[in-house]
């Protein structure tokens, strides 16, 4: 029987390769963005593709009224989420601390923060009632270290890091595992997120080197779902070869 995973923010990058991958190795999707139109020509691609079926939930994360909805709506076939991949988030601005702007401080962490927490808060109970399921958080080398104006986007995502670890003991007793996967640089509309729109500033962070893409990130989390029930990876970080820390990164000239 396919198993159902659940991504947040499956409308660009990360999110939607990992639903295309998973499509490709026999799992049922339930989808989840803001942008419906997205969701509903991703649903059409991978149904016409694969053999998997897809369930979209067009919402957002900050809201945790609209999260309880939508996973109220889920019809019965689609209640016993097997995989949750907390994947919804973002950078937004880079700024020091004494001019930053609250307004981003706000979105990322009602959403990289918040967010997380209400999606987990929602479908969580579903697996410990099953005693089995599989949590993905998407973290960041920014949850590991901090780097020049990242103060609010690195917070957030050291939460993350912090609840990541929180959930795995919390859930110990019930055969659920939950993996934290913190990428480096990947190259997605994460940067033109960070930077308002503009494209051009945004391409600037990956000139000059090969940054992850989108289906590297796939990959590893298909690893990591695929392994035997006794195996749980707790905790991957990936950057570019071409990345060691937040700050060291080389390019060519
Ligand atoms: P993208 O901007 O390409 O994708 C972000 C996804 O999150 C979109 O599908 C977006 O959907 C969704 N999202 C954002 N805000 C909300 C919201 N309020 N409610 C619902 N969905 C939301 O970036 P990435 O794919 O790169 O980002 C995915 C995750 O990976 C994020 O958590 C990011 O922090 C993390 N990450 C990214 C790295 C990178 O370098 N790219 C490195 C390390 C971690 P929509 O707009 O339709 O709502
Ligand atoms: C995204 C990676 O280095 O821009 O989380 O913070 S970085």
């Amino acid at each position: 029987m396919k198993r159902t995973a659940l991504i947040s923010g499956a409308t660009s990058g990360i999110g939607q390769a990992i639903a295309e991958l998973f499509a490709k190795n026999d799992f049922n999707l339930i989808l989840t963005g803001r942008r419906n139109n997205k969701l509903i020509d991703l649903k059409e691609k991978i149904e016409r593709d694969s053999g998997s079926e897809v369930y979209i939930l067009n919402f957002d994360v900050r809201d945790n009224s609209q999260v309880n909805k939508a996973i109220d709506s889920l019809p019965e076939k689609w209640k016993d989420i097997d995989i949750l991949i907390n994947n919804a988030g973002l950078a937004s601005g880079l700024d020091p601390i004494q001019e930053g702007d609250i307004e981003d401080w706000e979105k990322m962490i009602d959403t990289n923060i918040k967010g997380l927490l209400y999606l987990t808060r929602k479908v969580s109970p579903v697996m410990v009632s099953r005693k089995k399921g599989h949590i993905i958080n998407i973290g960041s080398i920014a949850g590991k270290e901090v780097y020049p104006n990242g103060n609010v986007y690195c917070a957030t995502k050291h939460a993350v890091d912090a609840l990541t670890k929180a959930m795995r003991i919390d859930m110990l007793p019930y055969n659920v595992k939950v993996t934290q996967i913190a990428p480096g640089m990947v190259d997605t509309e994460f940067s033109t997120v960070r930077f308002h729109g503009d494209k051009t500033r945004a391409d600037k962070v990956y000139e000059g080197l090969t940054p992850l893409y989108a289906s590297d990130i796939a990959e590893i989390i298909l690893f990591a779902v695929m392994r035997p029930a006794h195996v749980c990876l707790n905790d991957i970080v990936v950057t570019p070869t071409a990345q060691a820390s937040g700050i060291n990164v080389v390019r060519n000239k």
